[in-house]
C-alpha cells in the first residue's frame, strides 16, 4: 500500500523525524533498519497532507447557523447549479445539478442533522480525521475518507442509531505561521480564511455533518480544555522540563522544526544546523509504552497500523549486564537482546553522548574532537551510515563472567538515548559490530554455531538463532533461547546482571519556541531589581515551574506583529514583554514562552465532539459516556503512527484520572487508500496532475464525485483518477432518477423483480456494512438497469432503491423519495430489509431435448420432481410436434440440468 522507500523517501524521512518519537524505528543494529526508513517515510507523508490545524470563537448555535447560511449561499453559485453532464434522463424531467443545492438547503434549515442522543438507543461516534484548513483547500484525497465516514453515519441513523458525525479544524500550525512571517498576516487571519473555504467545500459535498458542534483546535475555548489537559499531565509528573538536543540554526537564529532540515540545512536559506541542548518541555510518554503495545490488541484497526505502532514502541525483551571500570569508576551498564553471546564480546562501545565518554573527551582531544563531529548529526545519519566510525576511549572494563579486559570505544552507531548508551559489542553475531570489528582491527570470536553444530570462520556475522559454543561448560550446547536464560541467571548469581525491557519509543518533546501554538500555562519566579517589562535586568529560575490556576485559564496569545523567531532560543513570545512578565504580592513572575506542538489540538478533539459547548468542562461525564469510544474513525495512514500513539497516550492518563470510561479512544479504525493523478503518480503541482474537488463538484455535482471516489476501487486500495470514468456513474445517477419519474404505484411487482430487489438489499446491506462501497455500487446498478428495462415500472423497487442509494449519493436520493410521493426526508426512514427466502432463485430456465436436440426452453422449479418436469415438458408444442408418432423409450432428468425424451 506505501510507496516502496525511493531515495526521496529517505530524504523525507530524514526531514520529518520527530523529535518525541524514535528515530530508529525498528532494530538499533541487527534488525531491518530499512523498516525503519520506510517508517519514517511515510511518517514525511504526515507532514505533506498534515491532519495538523485550528482560531476561530466557538459559535453559538444560533450564530453558527446564520453564518453557516451565508456560506451555504455563496457554496451554490449559478454556474454550480447548471447541469452540464447530467442532461436529459431518458423518459423523464432532467435530473438538475441544482438540486443538490435545493437538499443541502433543506437539510441547513429543517437541522436534520442535529445530532440526537435517544434514551435506550444505542449509538455510533463516526469520525474523520478533522482537516489542517490549509490554504490549498481540500484534495480529492479528503472527499474520499470523508464520503466513506458520510454513507456509513447516514446508514447508521436509518438503521435507528443515534449518530454523532462531527467536523472541525486542526487549525495551529506551521503553514499559517510561515504565511504570518512571509506576508506579516496574523495567523488568525489566514486561518479563518481557510476555514471558510474549506467549510464552503465540504458543505457543497453534502455531508451529514452537525455543523452546531464545529470547533477549531484555535478557539480561545478550546485551548483553554487542551491547557488544562497539560496542567494534568504536569499534576502527574508527566510533562517536565528536560534540556534536549533541537535544531539550532544559528543563520537565521532559530530553532527549527525536523521538517524544515534538509540534509542538515535549513530549507529557507540553507544554513547549517547544528544540534544543541534546549530547555524543553516533555510529555513522558514512556511511562506508558507497556500499555500502548499491549492494549492494540483488542482494537479493530488495520494490521499495519498496529504493526507500526508496536514497531515504533518497539518492545525489546533482554538483559542489562554491568561491565566494572578498570579505574573503579562507575559500572558500564549495557543493554543486550543476546545475552548468551556474553563470550564472544570482544569489546565494549559507547554512545558519544555517553558519560564515560563525556569524562575521556575532557582530557583526550581525540574522543573531544569526535564528540563534537557527531553532534550535528542525526540519530537516522548515525545508524544508517555505512562506514562505522568511532575512537577508542583509551580504557577498558571487566567482563563480568571471565574477568577479561575489554577496550572500549567511542562511536556514534550507538544512540545515546535507547538501552543504557552502551554496547557489549558480539562481532561474530552483530553486523554492525562486524563491520566496526573490521574497519578497526577488533578480534572476533564465534559463540554461536549452526543448529547443526557447524561452526566455520564468518565471513559475516552469524545473527540467526542456533547452539552456543565456546562459551564454558554450562553454556555450550545450549539452544540460544536456554543459553540467553542461563547466562542471565549466571550474571544474577554474579550480581552483574538481570532481564531488562527496553522500548525504543522516546519522550515526546512537547514545546516549540514559535508563536502559533498554544501557550504552555506554567509561570517561574524572577528575580530583578527593577521592571523587567521596561528591559531592566533580571534573572528567570526555570527550576520552579508553577501551573497556572484553572481558574485563570486560557492563556492566551498575545497580539504580535513580528513573528519571526528571533535569536533568543526561548521563542518569539519572550520578546512580547508585556505579556510574559507579570507583578503578584509584590513579586515578578515570568510566563513560559513555549508553545505547544501541532499534535496537541489533535490529541483529544474527538472529546470535545461530545460536549463542545461546554464552558464548566472540558466534557461532562454524561456525554463522554454517551458517544465514547469513536466506532469507526477515518483518515490517512500517514497517521498510522504519530497522531494516533499521542492521541491513545492522553486518552490513557485521563483513564486513569477517571476522567474517561474506556481505555482506548478509536475502537474501529480505516484508513483510505490514497488517490493518484491520472499518471498513476502521487498528486502534485509540480507534476500538474492535481484534481481539485470544486471542478469535479460544479461540472458533475457532489453525488457523481462522491459515487465515483467510491466506486474507483476498495476504500483502502491506491488508485489512479480517471475523469473520464465519471461518465459511468453520472449515467447510473441519471437512470435511477428517471425511473423515479416512471415508477407506477398500480404496476405489479413481478417474480424476477421482487427476487432482485431483495437480492440486492442483501448485498448492499452487507457491502455497506463492511465498507465494500464500490461493490454495493455495482450491485445497484445491476438492479438499476432491470429496473429501466421493465415494461411496466412499479414502486416499491424503486423506493428500495432511493433508500440505498442514499448514503452514498444522498441528494439523489432525497430527490427520488420527494418524486415517489414522500413528505419527509428520508434520512431517518428505515433502512430496508429483505427476505431471504425471497432472494433465492426457485425458478429455473431447462431447454427440453428429443433424442438429444434441443426443442424448447421452459422455465420450472428448481427441484421440480420428475413427474411435474415431464408433464410441463411434453406440453410444448414443439416437443409434441418432434414426439409425434414415436414411442418415449426413456424420460432423463437431472433437475435444473437436463430434460431430455428418448424416443422411437
Ligand atoms: C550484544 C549483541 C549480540 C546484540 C548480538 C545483538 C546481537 P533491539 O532488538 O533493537 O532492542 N543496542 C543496545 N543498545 C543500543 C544503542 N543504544 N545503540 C545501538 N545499538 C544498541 O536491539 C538490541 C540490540 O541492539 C542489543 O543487543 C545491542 O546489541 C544493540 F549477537 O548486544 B546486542
Amino acid at each position: 500500500r506505501f510507496p516502496a522507500s525511493s531515495s526521496s523517501s529517505l530524504r523525507s524521512a530524514r526531514r520529518c523525524e520527530h523529535p518525541g518519537s524514535p528515530l530508529v524505528a525498528s532494530s538499533m543494529r541487527t534488525r531491518s533498519r530499512r523498516a525503519a526508513v520506510s517508517l519514517l517515510g511515510l511518517i514525511g507523508g504526515a507532514h505533506a497532507t498534515s491532519l495538523s490545524h485550528f482560531r476561530t470563537p466557538v459559535f453559538a448555535a444560533a450564530g453558527a447557523r446564520r453564518c453557516m447560511q451565508r456560506s451555504f449561499r455563496a457554496a451554490a453559485p449559478a454556474e454550480a447549479a447548471a447541469p452540464p453532464a447530467a442532461g436529459a434522463s431518458k423518459g423523464g424531467v432532467a435530473y438538475d445539478l441544482a438540486i443538490e443545492a435545493k437538499w443541502q438547503a433543506h437539510w441547513e434549515a429543517h437541522r436534520t442533522f442535529a445530532t440526537r442522543r435517544r434514551e435506550g438507543k444505542q449509538k455510533k461516534y463516526v469520525l474523520d480525521m478533522f482537516p489542517y484548513p490549509s490554504g490549498a483547500g481540500l484534495h480529492v484525497g479528503h472527499p474520499e475518507g470523508y464520503t466513506a465516514s458520510d454513507i456509513m453515519a447516514r446508514y447508521w441513523r436509518m438503521r435507528d442509531y443515534d449518530v454523532l458525525h462531527p467536523m472541525g479544524w486542526d487549525s495551529f500550525g506551521l503553514p499559517a505561521e510561515q504565511h504570518a512571517m512571509n506576508t506579516g498576516t496574523h495567523p488568525e487571519v489566514t486561518t479563518k480564511e481557510n476555514i471558510a473555504n474549506f467549510k464552503r467545500q465540504l458543505r457543497s459535498l453534502g455531508f451529514s455533518y452537525d455543523w452546531e458542534r464545529e470547533l477549531a483546535t484555535t478557539d480561545v475555548g478550546y485551548v483553554k480544555w487542551t491547557q488544562w489537559i497539560f496542567l494534568k499531565l504536569f499534576e502527574q509528573g508527566l510533562a517536565f522540563q528536560d534540556e534536549k538536543p533541537v535544531n539550532w540554526c544559528a543563520g537565521l537564529g532559530t530553532v527549527l522544526a525536523n521538517e524544515e532540515i534538509i540534509d542538515g540545512l535549513s530549507e529557507r536559506g540553507g544554513f547549517p544546523v547544528e544540534r544543541k541542548p534546549l530547555r524543553q518541555w516533555v510529555l513522558k510518554i514512556t511511562a506508558l509504552a507497556d500499555r500502548l503495545a499491549a492494549e492494540l490488541d483488542g482494537l479493530d484497526w488495520p494490521e499495519g497500523t498496529m504493526t507500526m505502532q508496536r514497531s515504533w514502541i518497539g518492545r525489546s525483551e533482554g538483559a542489562e549486564i554491568a561491565f566494572a571500570t578498570e579505574g573503579g569508576g562507575e559500572d558500564v551498564r549495557v543493554f543486550t537482546t543476546r545475552a548468551d553471546t556474553l563470550m564472544g564480546a570482544t569489546y565494549v562501545v559507547v554512545a558519544p553522548e555517553h558519560p564515560l565518554a563525556r569524562r575521556v573527551g575532557e582530557s583526550d582531544s581525540a574522543v573531544a574532537k569526535y564528540i563534537a563531529e557527531t553532534a550535528s548529526k542525526s540519530d537516522l545519519d548515525r545508524t544508517s551510515a555505512k562506514a562505522k566510525s568511532g575512537v577508542p576511549a583509551g580504557e577498558s572494563v571487566v567482563h563480568p563472567l571471565t574477568g577479561e579486559r575489554l577496550p572500549v570505544w567511542v562511536a556514534d552507531y550507538v544512540i545515546g538515548s535507547y538501552g543504557t548508551g552502551a554496547v557489549m559489542a558480539v562481532p561474530a553475531h552483530d553486523e554492525r559490530d562486524f563491520d566496526f570489528a573490521a574497519a578497526h582491527g577488533l578480534p572476533v570470536k564465534r559463540v554461536v554455531a549452526e543448529p547443526d553444530g557447524a561452526a566455520e570462520a564468518l565471513e559475516e556475522a552469524f545473527t540467526e538463532h542456533g547452539v552456543a559454543v565456546n562459551s564454558g561448560p554450562l553454556v555450550d550446547g545450549l539452544a540460544t533461547p536456554e543459553a540467553k536464560a542461563k547466562v542471565v541467571e549466571l550474571l544474577a548469581e554474579a550480581g552483574r546482571g538481570s532481564a531488562k525491557v527496553s522500548y525504543k519509543l522516546r519522550d515526546w518533546v512537547f514545546s516549540r519556541q514559535r508563536y502559533w501554538g498554544e501557550p504552555i500555562p506554567i509561570y517561574f519566579p524572577v528575580t530583578t531589581d527593577g521592571d523587567p517589562r521596561k528591559g531592566d535586568a533580571y534573572s528567570i529560575d526555570y527550576s520552579q515551574p508553577l501551573p497556572v490556576a484553572e481558574e485563570e485559564l486560557p492563556v492566551a496569545l498575545p497580539e504580535l506583529e513580528d513573528f519571526q523567531p528571533g535569536d533568543d532560543p526561548q521563542g518569539c513570545l519572550a520578546r512580547v514583554l508585556d505579556w510574559r512578565f507579570f507583578q503578584r504580592d509584590g513579586k515578578w513572575w515570568a510566563r513560559e514562552t513555549n508553545t505547544m506542538p501541532q499534535w496537541a489540538g489533535s490529541c483529544w478533539y474527538y472529546l470535545r465532539f461530545a460536549d463542545p459547548a461546554n464552558t464548566q468542562q472540558a466534557w461532562s461525564a454524561e456525554a463522554e459516556k454517551a458517544w465514547l469510544p469513536v466506532d469507526l474513525y477515518v483518515g490517512g495512514a500517514e497517521h498510522a503512527v504519530l497522531h494516533l500513539l499521542y492521541a491513545r497516550f492522553w486518552h490513557k492518563v485521563l483513564h486513569s484520572l477517571g476522567l474517561v470510561s474506556t481505555a482506548e479512544p478509536f475502537q474501529k479504525l480505516v484508513h483510505q487508500g490514497m488517490i493518484l493523478g491520472a499518471d498513476g503518480e502521487k498528486m502534485s503541482k509540480s507534476r500538474g496532475n492535481v484534481i481539485n474537488p470544486d471542478d469535479i463538484v460544479s461540472a458533475y455535482g457532489a453525488d457523481a464525485m462522491r459515487l465515483y471516489e467510491m466506486f474507483m476501487g476498495p476504500l483502502e486500495a491506491v488508485k489512479p483518477w480517471q475523469t473520464e470514468q465519471i461518465a459511468g456513474v453520472v449515467r447510473f445517477q441519471n437512470r435511477v432518477h428517471a425511473l423515479a419519474t416512471r415508477a407506477d404505484g398500480s404496476a405489479e411487482l413481478g417474480d424476477e423483480t421482487e427476487r432482485l430487489m431483495h437480492q440486492t438489499i442483501k448485498k448492499v446491506t452487507a457491502d455497506v456494512d463492511a465498507l465494500s462501497f464500490n461493490t454495493a455500487i455495482s450491485q445497484m446498478m445491476i438492479f438499476s438497469n432491470h429496473l429501466a428495462g421493465l415494461k411496466q415500472l412499479p414502486a416499491e423497487p424503486v423506493e428500495k432503491l432511493a433508500l440505498l442509494v442514499s448514503p452514498l449519493a444522498p441528494h439523489l436520493g432525497e430527490e427520488a423519495w420527494q418524486m415517489l410521493g414522500h413528505e419527509q426526508s428520508l434520512a431517518y426512514e428505515p433502512w430496508p430489509e429483505y427476505d431471504e427466502a425471497k432472494c433465492v432463485e426457485t425458478d429455473v430456465v431447462m431447454a427440453v431435448q428429443v433424442n438429444g436436440k434441443v426443442r424448447a426452453e421452459i422455465k420450472i422449479a428448481k427441484d421440480a420432481a420428475e413427474a411435474e418436469a415431464r408433464e410441463l415438458a411434453a406440453a410444448s408444442e414443439n416437443v409434441q410436434k418432434f414426439l409425434d408418432g414415436k414411442e418415449v423409450k426413456k424420460f432423463i432428468y437431472v433437475p435444473g440440468r437436463i430434460i431430455n425424451f428418448v424416443a422411437k
